[in-house]
């Protein structure tokens, strides 16, 4: 029986690929183009998971299909190596986050390397090398000078044990995950990006993606989160205060005001008696973040401040107050709230007891509001609705939870009947016509914090003289390179660790005519000046924004990408990743691409013509894989056991490649003997080059079209059961045709290449790799069936059937029909007196 050598064959064709250059993408080919892109890996110290290489099969499957086709294919892979892990480790062990991200890199190549994807090594990126990020700080640069960003006192979360800026998600339940102490709010100035300045566009392009996952565009809508509504002014002591609302109809059931606990407004409105209640429980709101603050099963709180408001359509005096689930950063920070008909409104109402006015019936038509007890609405009356159980009835049988845009104003002046899309109206041209207010669109999305108080990031290249002015660094000075240092704390007063770094900070040089700074001596005519650098970094997300548009040109020391290299790979065709990055990654790399957009750098509105999520792979007990949980597999025992090939077709073959999936080291060893299997047909199996015989050329044909198709819909779990059953068929034959079972092999080549390519070298004798043998065709006529079955009837009763080929003649037909055993106890009751023959379906006679 022969085996095939896995380690040997595997290490062999990995080495001719990577000194052949056998994946190499050419710029400019004369062929159609493929971008495939993986989402790059961060190289982590624990090394690759199983989970990696599933995407990565996926992508290279559809990449070698497309070289076979004939396409010019661009495939690479780099690493988005800046980041908290490298840096906390550093922290905790003092080696140097760039020694650790090294050899982190060192691994993940080897490990990649080991599964053999057909990447084009020459185009790898590194986002902490300096010859990339030179380029991730021009075009901070570029978004800097379009006046796409700001500086900002934002509030952060501060640890006031490690006396660092912790990320939102290393604080659970408001304590450090590293260190457990409590973490404190603090003011810190940051440089912002203005991504809501394209909010409108991030979310209208949506339409344009055809190829992404309806689920992913529907969260990056909910993010974006556009919300029409208008701002009406109320009055509080004479001054007027804004409120933003989606609802203006429900304007008259406005029963309470709310500010944010942070509204600059609270201070001068809080009359003496409440200060000391509100200034208290502002102390209290300032510990929590705005997620803690709006979860919206967390229980609201609030506090009156004594003063009122007055409704500007009612002249009705309402109370405000101050309370959590307010933000002052949406809208305008105020609230008219109107408990009848807005659910945190009602829990809040009811919790403090303040009155609740209801402001529309529910439309015509029969509500079920007890036990046989139904209550009857009819059409634009003017109903009354008392209680908040009858509105809920019908906001249930409504399937919606509390506001609806069904129903009918009532309690509401002019309102009165008028329906909720008409009341909106009404009181829009109302408010306008009586200068109330006005007509606005609101997102949820914030601008992007782009500062990190940090070291391993990308230094941002920004300076400020004496007096305070920013200046951009002008372009000869790229890529301002992260000085060394090897304390990575921040400074005793909180400044990031790079203010530590004194030489590096404070800097002589002067301003060129465009307005950026040159560091180093001034020439003739300026004026040597003292600058300090900014020494905050970029957060792990800025190398991530581009890194697509940086394969295409991966060595051009001149620009981060030519434009016609742009113009022939982009826009990517093919992305594959994680749905973790459903909304920041792939937001903020549409965001960049459409401000280098702006600027002409790059062709194309968006960056991903074609999305891609992968299924999680689980751990064998069906739980997400964790270091904690001790059910991670490591690829490197499995290509060690079982082959590199093993591996890619087992997890293709694992499930739908969308679906989530349990890890089963049992099931490789199947997949194996399925390998096993291939080769020995092929090795052991006489091959000739005849015609093939009809049967088999029909199971050829249907294996290719079903390849191709299932590799076309991502379905390779079924892709492999067709080459499962052509391998099965193949096993009966003595002698096979070789140009059928060549096919076939490019047919396996994307899945399991080693292999492949050592069949195509040792069994047939070709001296090229496979890589890039045209995929095969096949005659849709083969697929046809050639033989049909034929129902036997006797007296006009079914007597049994058989199959025959199609071609075969009437008095074959019929003799074959004689000869089942049912058939002739029929026909042997009396005598044959008609037969009759219907081609390709009945074989009838009646007997007498
Ligand atoms: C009155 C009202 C009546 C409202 C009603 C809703 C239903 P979206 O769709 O998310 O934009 N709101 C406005 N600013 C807020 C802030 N800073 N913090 C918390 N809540 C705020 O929601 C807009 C609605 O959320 C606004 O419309 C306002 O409540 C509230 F039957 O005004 B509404």
């Amino acid at each position: 029986m022969t085996k095939y050598d896995h380690q040997k064959i595997e290490q062999k064709w990995q080495k001719y690929w990577l000194e052949n250059k056998t994946f190499a993408a050419k710029d400019f080919a004369d062929k159609p183009k493929y971008y495939a892109l993986d989402m790059f890996p961060y190289p982590s110290g624990a090394g690759l998971h199983v989970g990696h290489p599933e995407g990565y099969t996926a992508t290279d499957i559809i990449s070698r299909k497309k070289r076979h086709e004939g396409y010019s294919v661009l495939h690479p892979l780099g690493w988005d190596a800046f980041g908290l892990p490298a840096e906390n480790y550093a922290l905790k062990t003092g080696t140097h986050p760039n020694v650790s991200t090294q050899a982190n890199i060192k691994t993940f190549r080897r490990q990649i390397q080991s599964l053999g994807f057909s990447y084009d090594w020459d185009r790898e990126v590194d986002t902490t090398d300096p010859k990339y990020y030179r380029w991730s700080q021009w075009i901070f640069l570029q978004l800097y000078k379009k006046g796409l960003a700001y500086e900002k006192e934002m509030t952060m979360n501060w640890c006031p044990q490690c006396k660092i800026v912790a990320a939102n998600e290393e604080v659970e339940q408001g304590t450090h995950e590293r260190c457990g102490a409590t973490v404190e709010r603090r003011n810190l100035r940051q440089w912002m990006f203005r991504i809501t300045d394209y909010a409108q566009r991030l979310l209208d392009d949506l339409d344009t993606l055809d190829g992404w996952p309806e689920a992913i565009k529907t969260q990056q809508r909910n993010w974006i989160g556009r919300s029409e509504g208008v701002e009406v002014d109320f009055t509080i002591k004479g001054e007027k205060v804004r409120v933003f609302t989606t609802r203006p109809d429900t304007l008259f059931g406005a029963t309470y005001f709310v500010l944010s606990p942070e509204h600059p407004l609270v201070s001068t409105i809080t009359t003496a008696d409440q200060k000391s209640t509100v200034e208290a429980y502002q102390t209290k709101c300032a510990a929590l973040s705005e997620l803690e603050r709006t979860e919206l099963n967390q229980e609201k709180s609030g506090v009156f401040t004594g003063a009122f408001a007055i409704n500007p359509v009612n002249g009705k005096e309402i109370p405000v107050w101050i309370a959590d689930y307010v933000l002052m950063s949406y809208g305008t920070g105020a609230i008219m709230a109107v408990p009848a008909h807005d659910e945190r409104d009602f829990e809040f109402a009811t919790k403090y007891d303040l009155p609740i006015k209801y402001v529309v019936a529910p439309p015509a038509g029969s509500i079920q509001v007890g036990e046989g007890e139904f209550r009857t609405f009819e059409a634009k009356a003017t109903q009354k609705v008392e209680s908040h159980e009858i509105l809920s009835k019908w906001l249930e049988s409504q399937g919606c939870a509390f506001a609806s845009n069904e129903g009918y104003l009532m309690n509401s002046d002019f309102l009165n009947g008028l329906s909720v899309t008409e009341a909106k109206e009404a009181m829009l041209k109302y408010i306008d016509e009586q200068k109330l207010g006005e007509k606005k669109i609101n997102f949820k999305l914030r601008d992007w914090i782009f500062t990190r108080q940090r070291y391993w990031g990308e230094p941002i290249p920004l300076v400020f003289d004496e007096a305070g002015e920013c200046f951009p660094l002008h372009d000869s000075q790229l890529p301002l390179v992260l000085p060394e240092t090897d304390d990575f704390h921040p400074t005793a007063d909180g400044q990031p660790p790079l203010a530590r770094c004194t030489d590096w900070v404070n800097i002589e040089g002067y301003v060129t005519d465009d307005g950026t700074v040159i560091i180093g001596d001034a020439p003739a005519g300026k004026t040597l000046q003292k600058f300090t650098r900014e020494t905050s970094t970029m957060p792990n997300w800025a190398g991530s924004s581009w890194y697509w548009l940086r394969y295409m040109d991966a060595h051009n020391d001149q620009e981060f990408c030519s434009k016609e290299k742009e113009d022939y790979w982009g826009p990517v065709d093919l992305y594959v990743g994680g749905t973790e990055h459903a909304v920041l990654h792939l937001l903020y790399s549409r965001f960049w691409h459409k401000v280098l957009f702006d600027l002409g750098l790059v062709n194309s509105i968006e960056p991903f013509k074609k999305l891609v999520n992968q299924g999680l792979i689980l751990g064998e007990d069906g739980e997400k894989m964790s270091k904690s949980r001790g059910n991670v597999v490591n690829p490197d025992e499995i290509v060690n056991s079982m082959g590199a090939d093993t591996l890619r077709m087992y997890e293709m073959f694992m499930g739908p490649f969308e679906q989530a999936k349990p890890w089963s080291t049992q099931s490789t060893g199947g997949m194996r003997k399925f390998l096993d299997k291939i080769y020995r047909i092929y090795t052991e199996k006489e091959m000739t080059d005849g015609c093939p015989l009809p049967a088999f050329r029909k199971v050829v044909a249907q294996t290719v079209k079903k390849v191709q198709e299932d590799i076309d819909d991502f379905k390779f779990n079924t892709a492999i059961s067709q080459l499962m059953i052509f391998f099965n068929e193949a096993q009966k034959y003595d002698t096979l045709s070789r140009g059928a079972m060549k096919k076939i092999l490019v047919l396996i080549e994307p899945f399991a290449p080693h292999l492949a390519e050592e069949i195509w070298s040792e069994v047939f004798n070709e001296t090229e790799s496979i890589a890039y043998a045209p995929w095969p065709t096949y005659d849709p006529k083969s697929l046809e069936d050639d033989s049909v079955t034929y129902a036997v009837q006797v007296n006009g009763k079914l007597r049994g059937d058989f199959t025959i080929a199609k071609d075969a003649d009437k008095d074959t037909v019929i003799s074959q029909a004689k000869e089942i055993e049912n058939v002739q106890k029929y026909l042997a009751e009396g005598e044959i007196k008609k037969e009759i023959f219907v081609p390709g379906k009945i074989v009838g006679f009646v007997v007498k």
